[in-house]
């Protein structure tokens, strides 16, 4: 089995995966999309176009999500990021969907909009996703109590979800100084050793955060 990654370290998406990956010392090499050629074999791959896309030997794998899952079924390691128990597992890809539909999805609203020519932007819909932030964020505030992890004490592909959605999110729309479990969860994500490292190697690359990078984190 030989696993390539075509993504981009920078990619909050590349990210979720690269947690899984990590997560279990799982070989893989990178297909970095950094030029034309790299993003048309990208759309060779996956006419979607969007990052990131695992090669499996000769078969290509999209979403991030199903990505994780293939490789929880194809190349499992010690930690188990889609329990057993299928009770828990659903939980596991609720909260997952919960990330990448309510805190990923306006994160790159905010985000995206920025990028846009100015006769081009949508402030409606920058100011309804920083407001379904806002929800999204109370919610999480009461679902993490007593939490270590998103699903409870286990590290699991909800929070290689979490991860990236929150870490940009709050670049993007800051979460309140009052949401002592969403900024302790947070920080617990950004010195777990998987995602310390995808955060590293994307160090480089702040500079094109296009609302500012801040000088934390
Ligand atoms: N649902 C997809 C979303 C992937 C996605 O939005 N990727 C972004 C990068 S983080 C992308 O490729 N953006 C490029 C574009 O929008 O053209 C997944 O889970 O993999």
């Amino acid at each position: 089995m030989t696993l390539v990654l075509h993504g981009h370290p920078f990619s909050s998406y590349t990210q979720k995966v690269l947690i899984a990956l990590y997560e279990n010392a799982t070989p893989f090499t990178w297909r970095l999309l950094d030029g034309p050629p790299a993003f048309e074999e990208l759309a060779s791959l996956w006419p979607i176009r969007l990052m990131p896309v695992l090669v499996d030997d000769d078969t290509p794998i999209a979403e991030s999500s199903i990505i994780i899952e293939h490789l929880a079924l194809n190349c499992p390691g010690s930690v188990r990021l889609i329990p057993a128990d299928p009770l828990m597992a659903l939980k596991v890809r609720s909260l997952d969907r919960f990330f990448d539909l309510y805190v990923m999805t306006p994160m790159q609203k905010i985000v995206g909009d920025r990028l846009r020519q100015a006769g081009e932007r949508d402030p409606k819909g920058v100011a309804d996703a920083r407001a379904r932030l806002e929800v999204a964020y109370g919610w999480l505030e009461k679902e993490l109590a007593g939490c270590v992890w998103a699903a409870g004490e286990h590290f699991t592909m909800a929070d290689c979800a979490a991860a990236p959605s929150l870490f940009y999110a709050d670049w993007a729309h800051p979460i309140d100084a009052r949401l002592a479990n969403v900024r302790s969860y947070r920080a617990r994500l950004l010195i777990r050793p998987s995602f310390a490292r995808a955060v590293e190697e994307a160090r480089p690359f702040r500079k094109f955060f296009p609302l500012g990078a801040p000088d934390r984190d």
